[in-house]
C-alpha cells in the first residue's frame, strides 16, 4: 500500500496532534506484519536455549525506549558515532556522490541521516523500519525540517527484503546503515545480508555503515546495564510485544534483565532471567521456564578493524575509507562492490 504522509496513510485512529500535512512523504506498508510471526516467536521459545528474534524490541513503546537508550550516558555509541558522522560529512558525501538514492533499514528516529543530508543533498531518502508507527511519525518530522528532500518510507522487514523495494526513483543506490545494527546479526548472518545488499546496488553504488568496536568489557557492560534502568525496562518490553503478537501470557515481573560480554564471541548478551519456575501459554501450547532459566534476546557483535574487513570481503565488499573516534570506540566505513569478487553478478 502506498500513501501519501496524510489522509490514506495515517493509522486507523485518524489525525492525531502529531499528524501534519507533508508533501514530500511517501509511506509504503509492504506489512511486515502478516505472516507467520506467531509460529516463529513458539519455536524460538521451544528450543534449548530459549530466544526471542531482537527484531520484537521494536514496537512503539520498544522504539521509544531505544530512543531513549541513545541519550544515556552509559551508551557511547550513538553519541561517539553522531560525532564521526558530524565531523567527516563532507568526505562522507564525497564517497557518496550527490543526488544519490540513500536507503536508510533500520532508520528509526532518522536522527543521525540529519548530519549528512545538508552535503549529501540526495534525490531521495528511503528509510526502511520494522516499527510503523515510528517510522510515520520519524518520516513526517524530518519532511517538515526539510521540505526540499524527497522522503520514500518503507515499512517492511529489511531481513526478508531480498530485493530493493520497488518503486524508487532511477540514480546511484547508497546504503545507509548506522548504529551497528549489523551487529545484532550472528557473522554469518551479517555476511548474507550485506551479500543481499549488494544486489542491490548499482554497479557504483555503496554503504555507508557504523560498527561498534571491541573495547574492554568494563565499557562494554557498563553500556548495557545503565543505571536508570532503560536498557532492562527495553529488554523487559519484548515480554510485551511478544504477548500482543502470538497471544501469550508472559509476565514480565518475573524476569530480570541480564547483559554481560561474551569475550571469546566478542559479543554482548543480553538475556532475561526467570526469577521462578513458572508455565506461560498459548492456546494448548505450554512453554515450562525453570528459576534461572534464560531466555536470549539479543546479540550485539564488536568488531576490530581486521574482523569487519573480513566480514566486508566475504561479502563482496572492499572498504573505501574508514572513519573513527580518538578513542577508537567506533568505526563508520564506506563500502564498495569489490569489482574482483566472484560474488558480483
Ligand atoms: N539507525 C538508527 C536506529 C538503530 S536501532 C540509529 O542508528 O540510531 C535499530 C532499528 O532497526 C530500529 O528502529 C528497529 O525498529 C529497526 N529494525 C530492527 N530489526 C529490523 C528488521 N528486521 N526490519 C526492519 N527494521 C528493523
Ligand atoms: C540497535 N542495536 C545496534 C542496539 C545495540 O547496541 O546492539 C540495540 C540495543 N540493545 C541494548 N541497547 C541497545
Amino acid at each position: 500500500m502506498i500513501s501519501r504522509a496524510r489522509g490514506a496513510s495515517l493509522p486507523e485512529t485518524g489525525p492525531g496532534p502529531d499528524d501534519v500535512q507533508v508533501d514530500n512523504v511517501i509511506f509504503s506498508d509492504l506489512h511486515p506484519r502478516v505472516g507467520n510471526r506467531r509460529l516463529e516467536i513458539i519455536s524460538g521459545l521451544q528450543k534449548e536455549q530459549k530466544s526471542i528474534d531482537p527484531k520484537y524490541f521494536y514496537d512503539k513503546r520498544g522504539s521509544e525506549l531505544f530512543e531513549q537508550i541513545t541519550e544515556l550516558p552509559e551508551y557511547y555509541p550513538t553519541r561517539t558515532e553522531r560525532q564521526i558522522l558530524k565531523s567527516n560529512a563532507k568526505a562522507m558525501a564525497d564517497c557518496c556522490g550527490h543526488e544519490c538514492v540513500l536507503i536508510e533499514p533500520g532508520s528509526g528516529s532518522s536522527e543521525k541521516v540529519r548530519l549528512l543530508l545538508d552535503s549529501l543533498k540526495p534525490a531521495a531518502y528511503v528509510p526502511m523500519d520494522i516499527s510503523a508507527d515510528f517510522l510515520r511519525r520519524s518520516a513526517v518530522q524530518l519532511a517538515e525540517e526539510k521540505p526540499w528532500l524527497n522522503i520514500h518510507a518503507i515499512c517492511t522487514d529489511f531481513a526478508k527484503q531480498k530485493k530493493e523495494p520497488k518503486g524508487l526513483p532511477e540514480g546511484k543506490r547508497v546504503i545507509f546503515y548506522p548504529g551497528s545494527t549489523l551487529g545484532n546479526m550472528r557473522p554469518s548472518e551479517a555476511i548474507g545480508f550485506l551479500e543481499n545488499l549488494g544486489h542491490w546496488l548499482n554497479r557504483d553504488g555503496g554503504v555507508l555503515i557504523g560498527i561498534d568496536m571491541h573495547k574492554s568489557s568494563r565499557i562494554l557492560e557498563t553500556a548495557y546495564n545503565d543505571e536508570q534502568g532503560v536498557t532492562a525496562l527495553f529488554n523487559l518490553n519484548i515480554l510485551n510485544n511478544i504477548n500482543n503478537i502470538a497471544g501469550l501470557n508472559f509476565n514480565a515481573d518475573n524476569f530480570a534483565h541480564h547483559a554481560f560480554y561474551n569475550e571469546e564471541k566478542y559479543r554482548i548478551e543480553m538475556h532475561l532471567v526467570s526469577k521462578v519456575n513458572q508455565v506461560v501459554s498459548q492456546g494448548d501450547i505450554e512453554i515450562t521456564i525453570s528459576r534461572g532459566e534464560s531466555i536470549h534476546t539479543e546479540n550485539s557483535y564488536k568488531y576490530t578493524t581486521g574482523s569487519f574487513q573480513e566480514i566486508a570481503r566475504s561479502s563482496g565488499f572492499s572498504i573505501r575509507s574508514s572513519w573513527s573516534d580518538e578513542q577508537q570506540l567506533f568505526s563508520v566505513h564506506y563500502l564498495e562492490l569489490d569489482c574482483g569478487s566472484e560474488k558480483q553478478a
